[in-house]
């Protein structure tokens, strides 16, 4: 009797330790996880029965996150710029909510004055916003264009807040035409406004992302980064995650470099967030190659530790790039050590 007694009391006890652990655990997420990896690839059109996924591969658990672009949806092209099927994207993004997994987009959009890639930064921000110009014409068609896509992925989350949308991100930097030095802060806060107003105009139901990257406009202090987040900040009504973009380069001589940057970054959109009550995320993160030993438990483990984050995010795996990769494969050095991360995280 006892021994059932005691049974009774510990049921419910350990259920809710294993809640709580599950509520507050840091999500972990990867771009492109299940369309291919860097020997792999799922990138026919049409739908497979079945689903390979780079994280599943290493540590028999689905991801918690994936991540998809939406580059080339603009020109209505079938595949993104590294040659996902949108069709395949969408099975995809089915398949995860059903696994009640979530889903985070990005867009690395083409240049709507020049037709070049993101990354030609050719100046067109203000001519984007200025509804007298063709360009703006053309925006409006591409937000369209996303925003459609956008809201069939929504239509098929299964559960609350599992689609996650990320709007221009990296502003901070100088490599996209979006970013920093094409325009100002108003300019690239009216182009968030437009866009978002646009998927509330659709019904769309996910999470808005802002996400700075490097943060080099006022002193190297905490105070430059804070005020650099904010001034570039959308705003209450159109943000519900705070995050930060910041990657590690340079092997192990180049830790101490990743971690300055990353608390100082990490430091002010955790801070905005605190004030403005939004989820905080690590939106992009990783070091390519994985060129030093342990870099998931000895060098990210300790920093996600330190900050309230809803998830951190890690590249892909690239299929078409040698060395572009940001998660072990089964077969790599550090697939212990990423085991091992995630079971800590
Ligand atoms: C970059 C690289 C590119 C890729 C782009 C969009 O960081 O991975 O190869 O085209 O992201 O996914």
């Amino acid at each position: 009797m006892r021994t059932f007694l005691c049974t009774l009391f510990l049921v419910p006890l350990s259920l809710l330790v294993s809640c709580s652990r599950q509520e507050t655990r840091v999500l972990f997420g990867h771009q492109d996880d299940v369309v291919y990896g860097s020997d792999w690839q799922r990138l026919a059109d049409s739908a497979y029965a079945d689903t390979r996924s780079c994280i599943y591969d290493v540590t028999g658990q689905w991801p918690d996150l994936i991540g998809f672009d939406l580059g080339g949806i603009e020109l209505c092209h079938a595949r993104n710029l590294d040659s996902v099927p949108f069709s395949r994207m969408l099975e995809e993004c089915r398949r995860q909510f059903e696994r009640g997994g979530k889903v985070t987009l990005s867009w690395h959009a083409r240049n709507p004055l020049t037709g070049g890639n993101s990354w030609d930064t050719t100046p067109c921000l203000a001519q984007i916003i200025d509804p007298d110009t063709d360009v703006h014409d053309t925006m409006q068609v591409w937000i369209e264009r996303a925003a459609a896509f956008i809201a069939q992925v929504a239509a098929l989350q299964t559960q609350p807040e599992q689609l996650i949308v990320r709007l221009w991100h990296e502003h901070s930097g100088n490599w996209f035409w979006w970013g920093r030095e094409a325009g100002s802060a108003q300019d690239y806060i009216a182009l968030w406004h437009w866009t978002r107003n646009y998927m509330n105009i659709l019904g769309i139901n996910a999470l808005y992302a802002y996400s700075p990257d490097k943060l080099t406009l006022y002193p190297d202090d905490a105070e430059g980064a804070y005020r650099e987040t904010l001034e570039w900040y959308p705003g209450d009504e159109y943000v519900d995650i705070i995050g930060t973009d910041c990657y590690h380069f340079g092997g192990a001589e180049g830790i101490n470099d990743y971690l300055a940057r990353a608390h100082r970054q990490l430091d002010a959109a955790a801070r905005l967030a605190a004030e403005r009550h939004k989820k905080l995320a690590f939106t992009e993160t990783g070091n390519e190659a994985i060129r030093c030993p342990n870099w998931y438990t000895q060098v990210l483990l300790p920093l996600c530790r330190e900050y309230p984050l809803m998830y951190v995010h890690v590249w892909r795996n690239a299929w078409d790039i040698p060395q572009h990769f940001f998660i072990p494969d089964s077969q790599h050095t550090e697939a212990q050590d990423f085991i091992q991360f995630l079971h800590k995280l």
